[in-house]
């Protein structure tokens, strides 16, 4: 719980930045977040499993959909630091990754949700912290699929596989240099 207090609402965030073991590497350490869980979400297959999803014929995305107490980080504290740790200005894209599935997207859950995405988008294409615009997909939350088991917790599990060596961890490194006052003090409970 991180210190704080159980009974307040919670919002939930579901966020495709490309593989989801980097995103819910990063969302895990992050103060406010009390559950990430990796999953498919914005196509039509049903029950899709990972290798469908990853022939990028499911219309899914890769996708954590994180569970936070907006009272310690709101939801554009949130999408500041997605947009930060992943790259929205590459179309089906994240470096090495290429296919609709690793698309970027932030799937709203209510009208609010959204305002403040296209809120946080503008200002971070003013700030030019990518210096391209983003070409990230705003779209209704529908339905969340969540991943095989031997997905959740993916990097503190794998973390010598060469991928996570590689991809992920620069990321987080990036993640906890420039959000460092934001780190959670105790490891996040498994989902
Ligand atoms: N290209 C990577 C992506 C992993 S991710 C969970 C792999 O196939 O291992 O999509």
């Amino acid at each position: 719980m991180d210190g704080a207090d159980s009974t307040a609402a919670r919002e939930v965030a579901t966020l495709g930045g490309g593989c989801f073991w980097c995103t819910e590497a990063v969302f895990s350490e992050l103060r406010g977040v009390e559950r990430v869980e990796p999953g498919y979400s914005g196509g039509t297959a049903v029950n899709p499993t990972y290798e469908q999803v990853c022939t990028g014929r499911t219309g899914h995305a890769e996708v954590v959909q994180v569970t936070f107490d907006p009272s310690v980080l709101s939801y554009h504290d949130l999408l500041t630091i997605f947009f930060t740790v992943h790259d929205p200005t590459t179309l089906n894209r994240q470096g090495g990754d290429v296919g609709t599935q690793y698309r970027s997207v932030v799937l709203y859950h209510d009208d609010q949700q959204k305002a403040t995405a296209e809120e946080v988008i503008r200002e971070l294409e003013d700030e030019k912290l990518w210096r391209k615009n983003f070409v990230t997909q705003l779209v209704p939350f529908a339905v969340f699929y969540p991943a095989e088991e031997y997905h959740h917790d993916y990097f503190r599990r794998n973390p010598t596989g060469g991928y996570c060596q590689f991809v992920v961890a620069p990321k987080v490194a990036k993640f906890r240099a420039k959000f460092s006052d934001r780190l959670r003090a105790a490891p996040l409970a498994r989902a």
